[in-house]
């Protein structure tokens, strides 16, 4: 097993600082002056949290997109060593397809990212409270207005206390893969008997993958090693509309009185998600939301072939099971758990917006999660769950059914809920979450970053 260069890793990628620094700032700046750009980057370079580090009041991370390095002089030919779909954005028509980014969601509609709105630089910063937040955004942003090479384009927000739940009410971000070499795979052993240890190179440039091989490193003449540490960085502003996902849950379950019980929106919107509220996976507990959940480490100890195949627990196609089938995508499940085991993320998002007060009713104000993910290879990884996984209308042998959640929509598009003695399927499904903004960037190892600076 490779020993982690953690010090040259930045902190963002081994941890998502939610537990300590719950408030966030996400700054997207565009370099209108490279000599400029890069006076400003030498000290920023300096206090980028790192993988060793362990910041109580703040964390700073970096990221860049393509056209930053092409305005810091990266030639056509050093961009080739990054992968394709970071060299061509996320907004061309290929990708735009692959995506399911059409309609509402067309990069035409986005508040940044698309081609008027342009981002070069990513900053995010993390604080252990919202005056924190303040104090050290107001640095930053000084620095930014006085660098002479930078514009703010936007800044993004994103606060979530610890104890709360995402937008719908569910809680979040429980299954995540363990990287092997972070030591967390023994402690997360050590309490639950379970850990979906990956490869460090999925995630970290550098290092073995699932695959038995090392990714290729982006570089340049002068910077051989410049991907050495470093990752890919997905940045997807999903809008959540909220009181439309519960009204439809409250229309689907009206009985024939027209009562709908809010237990019954509940136990849908759990078979849409995959997971109760509480987190508690429907495929252990296919029933009801146990009261005293285990706690989110027990809550990922599942796989899906040997207890719930048909989808009687968890539906084939609910959220969790078609952005990671486990065991159950093909029916070897050694085989499933391997070839799905290439197609794992580390999501590292937070909800933007204040939690609706009645999630029947619309009170126009926009909130929704800022989706961030990171991997090695993002035709594999991220492109490769929302194409293959979530947007496939044939998915696990389903018909014209895509992600309930997250899919794109196609005319007259379902979802079934596997039972015995027959299915259900609701009908008409609505989209209940928009893309608003975007980008792929790379986020690099601490030495690249300085050598960028230089
Ligand atoms: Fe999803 N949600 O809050 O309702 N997601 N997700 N996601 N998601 C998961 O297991 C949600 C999105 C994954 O390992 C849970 O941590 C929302 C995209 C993956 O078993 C909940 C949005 C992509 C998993 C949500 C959204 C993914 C996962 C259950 C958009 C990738 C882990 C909690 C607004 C393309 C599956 C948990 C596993 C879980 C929600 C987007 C991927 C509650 C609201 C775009 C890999």
């Amino acid at each position: 097993m490779a020993t982690l260069e953690d010090s040259d890793i930045q902190g963002f990628v081994l941890s998502s600082y939610a537990g300590k620094q719950p408030c966030a700032n996400y700054l997207l700046l565009k370099i209108t002056d490279a000599a400029s750009c890069r006076r400003w980057l030498a000290p920023i370079a300096g206090s980028i949290t790192t993988g060793k580090d362990r910041k109580i009041d703040f964390s700073l991370n970096i990221a860049f997109t393509a056209s930053a390095f092409t305005a810091l002089g990266f030639t056509a030919d050093d961009l080739q060593s990054f992968s394709v779909p970071f060299q061509d954005g996320m907004c061309t028509p290929v990708r735009q397809q692959l995506l399911g980014d059409s309609g509402k969601s067309a990069p035409a509609n986005w508040s940044w990212g698309n081609s008027g709105k342009q981002v070069d630089i990513l900053l995010l910063l993390f604080a252990k409270d919202e005056e924190e937040l303040a104090r050290q955004s107001e640095i930053l942003q000084t620095g930014v207005r006085t660098s002479g090479g930078l514009e703010l384009i936007k800044l993004l927000s994103a606060g979530r206390d610890v104890n709360s739940k995402e937008h719908f009410g569910f809680l979040d971000g429980i299954g995540q893969p363990v990287i092997e070499g972070t030591g967390r795979e023994t402690r997360q052993l050590g309490r639950t008997g379970h850990a979906t240890v990956i490869k460090a190179g999925e995630f970290i440039l550098g290092y073995e993958n699932e695959m038995q091989t090392i990714d290729p490193l982006p570089a340049t003449p002068k910077m051989p090693d410049f991907g050495r540490n470093g990752t890919y960085l997905v940045f997807r502003q999903l809008e959540q509309d909220v009181s439309r996902f519960w009204n439809y849950l409250q229309e689907t379950t009206r009985d024939a009185s027209g009562i709908s019980l809010l237990a019954d929106q509940e136990k849908l919107g759990a078979k849409i998600v995959g997971r109760w509220s509480s987190g508690a996976p429907l495929t252990l507990n296919p029933h009801a939301d146990p009261a005293a959940p285990d706690g989110v480490d027990q809550h990922n100890n599942f796989s899906y072939a040997g207890k719930d195949p048909d989808g009687f627990g968890c539906p084939i196609g609910a959220h969790v099971r078609r952005t990671n089938p486990r065991d159950s995508l093909f029916d070897n499940p050694a085989v499933s758990l391997k070839t799905v085991n290439r197609h794992r993320i580390i999501r590292r998002g937070r909800s933007y917006g204040h939690k609706i007060a009645d999630v029947h009713v619309d009170d126009k104000k926009e909130r929704g999660l800022h989706f961030i993910c990171l991997n090695s290879n993002i035709e594999r990884q991220f492109e490769f769950i929302q194409q293959n996984w979530a947007n496939n209308p044939a998915f696990g042998a389903l018909n014209n059914e895509t992600d309930p959640l997250i899919g794109q929509r196609n005319d007259g598009n379902v979802f079934s809920i596997q039972a015995c003695p027959a299915r259900a399927r609701i009908h008409d499904l609505p989209e209940f979450v928009t893309t608003k903004g975007g980008a792929y960037f790379f986020m690099p190892g601490i030495n690249a970053l300085k050598q960028l600076a230089g």
